[in-house]
């Protein structure tokens, strides 16, 4: 990789690809804009790390006091392409010249279905398929709910523990943690049924069988308490994301995507942390060659611009009545073209073996720092998909504290991460999958010295 990525959108300075730690973080512009934000925005808006950015690209992030912060987390997921990717750029700017909006539902354009036509050909299955566009991922994942109970004329929903679908109201039922997500925000959507998933590292047998016992579990309770002749959808993240990467063990997801099958239920996959070449594949669901009915996907899809999409089976997709999908901004032309620029730096690139390069640096670099530290109970993930779940050693209790410290003592010495689980002792790494391998490395350092000195 180059050592600088230029700033695509000025043609100004190249952004070096350098970890620079000048000031405390937060520096002290940094925290003179969080006394503005602090009197102007809402608390219930917070931040993992309050360094306000100046500018972002390749594996960094420069914030206002010139520090430069190696980016672990491509705002949860989304730059996978990087930041300000020079295809993204170069077709959005063209795109906002031309027009910035005139609402698809009004007078459409061609980005839309060019956007569509490429989710067809990418998503798993070659059967023909259809997508609707939306603004964020819990709009999409509505949009699915809404699509399958038109298709099935069925109501409930069937979703899964440590599962993460969003902040809208259906989506807060869809979610499982309750803490920050759902506390105090009720009442929620009705008809939403939880199951268990199959988390190797806690299942109380062991991983060996997990898979098999786990969907047991859960297609028991679905029929039991349920009943599959009332389920309109079955909704699962091939790779579990804020409850904590958690891949469900080898043989879950076939198994319910069969009953599924068998029962006329719609398997949602919701690849919308997983999707577009994070986990080393186009989706993570391809892994066990899942086919799912529908699939929905945002984050990555469009380099950071805000777009979101359900793609699936045509049949499925065209149950909905006409006009009774939509919304003002879906589909915005702008973050079309960005997303058609993503999906071409994703492909001229090969974004999905550099995911791959990623996992193996990163596996191999924190399986040996899980031999020399007990508390790293778990290594798992895929791509550039990759966590570490903390515990007390000798033990599998979750360590919360250590876990808030470790990404503290990493924020302050300039790389940044972020955190997730159900019991929030996950670390986890999402790096841009552009990130060069020298700078990856560094910052594996800064994790290791890191944990080193609280460990
Ligand atoms: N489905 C699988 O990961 C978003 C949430 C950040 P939106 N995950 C990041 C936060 O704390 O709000 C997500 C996801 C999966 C749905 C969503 C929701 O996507 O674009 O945030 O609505």
């Amino acid at each position: 990789m180059t050592a600088t990525t230029p700033a695509a959108s000025s043609g100004g300075p190249a952004l070096p690809q350098e970890r620079r730690v000048r000031t405390a973080i937060p520096g002290p512009k940094s925290q003179e804009l969080a006394a503005r934000k602090q009197a102007a925005v809402a608390d219930g808006v917070g931040n993992v790390l309050p360094v306000y950015v100046r500018r972002a690209g390749g594996g960094v992030v420069e914030d206002v006091d010139g520090n430069s912060l190696i980016d672990f987390g491509s705002g949860i997921a989304v730059t996978s392409v990087g930041n300000s990717a020079e295809a993204v750029v170069r077709r959005s700017v063209a795109q906002l010249a031309d027009f910035t909006h005139t609402c698809f539902m009004v007078t459409p354009y061609e980005g839309y279905v060019a956007v569509a036509e490429e989710l067809a050909e990418l998503t798993p299955g070659d059967h023909a398929k259809k997508s609707a566009l939306f603004n964020s991922g819990a709009e999409a994942v509505e949009n699915a709910v809404k699509i399958a109970r038109a298709y099935t004329r069925r109501q409930a929903v069937v979703v899964f523990d440590h599962g993460y679908h969003g902040r809208t109201n259906l989506t807060m039922a869809l979610t499982a943690k309750n803490m920050p997500y759902k506390n105090g925000f009720g009442p929620f959507a009705p008809e939403v049924y939880r199951v268990p998933v199959a988390y190797g590292y806690r299942w109380p047998t062991g991983p060996e069988h997990c898979g098999e016992e786990a969907a047991a579990q859960a297609l028991d309770q679905i029929a039991k308490q349920v009943g599959a002749e009332n389920v309109a959808a079955v909704v699962i993240e091939p790779v579990l994301g804020e409850g904590g990467f958690i891949e469900p063990a080898k043989g879950f997801l076939p198994r319910i995507a069969e009953f599924a099958r068998e029962n006329g239920i719609v398997f949602v996959a919701d690849e919308i942390q997983s999707g577009f070449c994070r986990t080393g594949q186009w989706f993570a669901c391809e892994d066990e060659g899942i086919v799912p009915d529908l699939i929905t996907t945002a984050k990555g899809i469009a380099g950071g611009l805000p777009l979101a999409a359900v793609t699936g089976r045509a049949e499925i997709m065209d149950a909905a009545h006409a006009g009774g999908l939509g919304g003002t901004y879906g589909g915005n032309p702008v973050a079309c073209a960005a997303a058609l620029g993503a999906i071409e730096t994703m492909r001229e690139l090969d974004l999905n073996a550099r995911a791959r390069r990623i996992e193996e640096i990163m596996k191999e670099r924190l399986g040996k720092l899980a031999e020399r530290h007990p508390v790293i109970g778990d290594v798992r993930g895929r791509g550039a998909m990759i966590a570490i779940e903390l515990v007390r050693p000798g033990t599998k209790d979750p360590d919360p504290q250590l876990t808030a410290a470790l990404a503290t003592a990493c924020h302050q010495a300039g790389l940044l991460i972020l955190t997730c689980g159900t019991y929030g002792n996950v670390v986890r790494f999402l790096p841009p999958l552009v990130i060069g391998e020298d700078l990856l490395n560094e910052g594996l350092d800064v994790l290791e010295n890191a944990l080193a000195e609280l460990a």
